[in-house]
């Protein structure tokens, strides 16, 4: 039976960091969903989700991922349920560092309790580590230079947003 796996983020917007992640997870599982899910905590967003779920999209084609990857949005209750919903039974969690474990690990657990669904932490390449949705947001605000760190298409949309 294929082994499908999920990847949920904000992704407010996708940077080469997640793109990192989402390309080791292509590796190890023979489908991989990417799924754009609300975060209270992340509220306003600066991009409307189905502007993210199309930023992550020509992103993926942009930076030569697999097509075992597909792009989605949930926004009506717990991720489990969608992993239930598509017969996932792992989700994977990128970490950058201990704050990102210690954040992850609580909900790694529930989500095992509610559901029996496993969590993978996959680390990134040391050059993609130090870069965060959050931080580009505010780089790109503040008029500094984002190209390095995000797909062209994010660049584009981010100068876009900004009227630059
Ligand atoms: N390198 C590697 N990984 C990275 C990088 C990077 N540079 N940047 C981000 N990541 C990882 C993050 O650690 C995270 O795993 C993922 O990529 C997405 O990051 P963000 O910032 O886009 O998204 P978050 O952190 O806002 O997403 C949080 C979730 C929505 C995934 C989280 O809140 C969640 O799992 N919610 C589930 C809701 C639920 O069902 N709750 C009840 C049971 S726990």
């Amino acid at each position: 039976m294929a082994q499908i796996a999920v990847v949920p983020g904000s992704f407010d917007p996708v940077t080469l960091g997640h793109l990192d992640v989402i390309g080791r997870a292509a590796r190890l599982f023979d489908e991989v969903h990417v799924l754009v899910v609300h975060n209270p905590d992340k509220q306003p967003a600066m991009f409307a989700a189905a502007d993210r779920v199309r930023l992550i999209e020509q992103s993926l084609v942009e930076t030569g991922v697999p097509d075992t990857v597909r792009v989605g949005e949930w926004t009506s209750g717990l991720l489990v349920d969608y992993c239930r919903q598509v017969g996932a039974g792992v989700l994977v969690k990128g970490v950058r560092s201990g704050e990102d474990v210690a954040y992850e690990t609580p909900m790694a657990i529930m989500n095992r309790h509610l559901a029996d669904v496993e969590t993978v932490f996959l680390l990134p390449e040391a050059s993609r580590a130090h870069v965060s949705s959050s931080l580009i947001r505010q780089v790109a605000t503040l008029g500094g230079d984002v190209t390095p760190y995000v797909p062209g298409v994010v660049a584009e949309a981010l100068a876009q947003h900004l009227d630059r």
